[in-house]
């Protein structure tokens, strides 16, 4: 079979060899990696590494490749939301997957192991400030998945149906429609050990509006948030809001690679409590991810 070339438009590889966007030459990706929203993140968990191979910087994609404890690891800081999800899921992918001297797929193709460690909104009485929730399911109410073919073949098209029809939603509100996705079984259990909390994730398209946060503009739905914490599927509950992890979770199926998110909560959003100085804190979350990953 003839292989399929990819463009320089397509794929766009910088004077020195490395992706557009992260600015990453393909042997500089480690096969494990860990994305965090921040770019100052990056530092943090860089700083338990033994050794620091490679450091890169380009917008707010920072990474840094290093070991933990003989673990070959890559870093990268993704910003906020989904579209940068995109742009990070499929540049790693074309550096694991793609030949960058023939633009071609490669004939044995790596599955990367994949873990996000960001922050979240917590949305149950179970859930307070200082929780760590790995996200078994994410619900992207952002809409990337929906541009990509395979879609429903990925998604769990039931849970999708009776949570629309939970929410009572039509026409604008969540448009496209929602879509839901597992993550990698064996890499979350792993993940979240016994000591975090399970649950189902939903990623939305902003921190304000899209989480049911209300300021000077009125909401399009204002019950939103009870009906999202009143949601029972299976025996399972939605735990809490972020911005990333349907896009993560849906691509890495996709494309074949095994991806996760953790998440502290710094925002109770059932108590009406929040905390800003979780900085310490995460590094907690983030040695137990370097551990277990
Ligand atoms: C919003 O404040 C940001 O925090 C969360 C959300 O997903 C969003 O990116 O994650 P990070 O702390 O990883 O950025
Ligand atoms: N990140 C989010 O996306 N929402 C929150 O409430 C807190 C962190």
């Amino acid at each position: 079979m003839v292989k399929k070339y990819f463009e320089e438009s397509e794929l766009i590889i910088n004077a020195d060899g490395s992706i557009f966007h992260l600015h990453i030459r393909p042997e500089q990706l480690a096969g494990k990696i860990i994305l965090v929203g921040d770019p100052g993140r990056v530092a943090t968990v860089a700083s338990h590494f033994t050794e620091t191979e490679c450091e890169t910087e380009s917008r707010e994609f920072h990474s840094v490749t290093g070991y933990y404890k003989g673990k070959r690891i890559t870093v990268i800081s993704t910003g906020i939301g989904c579209d940068n999800i995109d742009i990070v899921m499929n540049e790693i992918d074309a550096l694991a997957n793609i030949d960058f001297n023939t633009r071609q797929e490669k004939e044995h193709l790596t599955q990367l192991e994949i873990v996000r460690i960001g922050t979240c909104g917590g949305l149950q009485p179970h859930t307070p400030i200082g929780t760590y929730i790995c996200s078994e399911k994410s619900v992207g109410f952002d809409g990337l998945l929906n541009f990509y073919a395979g879609r429903n073949t990925v998604c769990d098209l039931q849970l999708e149906r009776a949570l629309l029809n939970h929410l009572g939603w039509s026409g604008n509100m969540c448009a496209p429609a929602p879509y839901v996705i597992d993550s990698d079984k064996e890499l979350a259990d792993r993940i979240s050990g016994d000591d975090m909390v399970k649950g189902i994730t939903v990623a939305c398209g902003g921190f304000f509006g899209p989480q049911g946060r209300q300021l000077r503009l009125p909401l399009a739905d204002p019950h939103q948030n009870e009906k999202i914490e009143s949601f029972r599927y299976e025996g399972m509950c939605i735990t809490n809001f972020e911005m990333e992890s349907s896009a993560l979770a849906g691509l890495a199926r996709l494309m074949g690679h095994k991806a996760t998110t953790v998440c502290m909560v710094i925002a109770n959003r059932y108590a009406k409590e929040a905390n800003t100085g979780y900085k310490n804190k995460i590094d907690d979350l983030i040695r137990t991810v370097l551990e277990r990953i």
